[in-house]
């Protein structure tokens, strides 16, 4: 069985997102998502999400691409969970393109997809102030 990983926020899920996973899960054959928590998303990414980790974390797993969510506590945990779930591939959208090539060294595939260009959830919130 092919597994394969991806990391994020997810928050006001959006088409982009789903589009990420659907390729993600194409990979291979179970896909697990690390979400970040409400603590690691002030703290280390300095944004509060609008729904809360469990509410994020209820609507990744009504997606029949998720087989599995985990909490992103921290930015290094990623080397862990390639071992603890013995991962293949580790996806992440292109914005993210080299920041995570050293997971290669841990012997699994590094991929990254092209992001759906115009859409995000910051989008999504100024299109609704305005
Ligand atoms: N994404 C995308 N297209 C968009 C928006 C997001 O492909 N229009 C992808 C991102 O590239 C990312 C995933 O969807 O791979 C989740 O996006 P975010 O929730 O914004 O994740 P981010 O805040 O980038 O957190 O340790 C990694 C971090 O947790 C990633």
């Amino acid at each position: 069985m092919k597994k394969i990983i991806t990391y994020g926020t997810f928050d006001l899920l959006h088409y982009g997102h789903i589009n990420l996973l659907r390729r993600a899960k194409k990979l291979g054959d179970y896909l697990i998502v690390g979400l970040s928590t409400d603590k690691f998303n002030l703290e280390e990414k300095h944004k509060q999400s609008y729904f809360t980790y469990e509410k994020r974390e209820q609507l990744l797993e009504a997606i029949r691409y998720v087989d599995l969510v985990i909490p992103e506590k921290s930015w290094d945990q990623k080397i862990k969970d390639i071992q603890e779930f013995k991962i293949n591939t580790f996806v992440m959208g292109d914005d993210w393109k080299g920041k995570f090539d050293f997971l290669g060294d841990e012997g699994v595939e590094v991929v990254y997809l092209p992001r759906t260009k115009e859409i995000s959830t910051s989008k999504i919130k100024k299109d609704l102030q305005s």
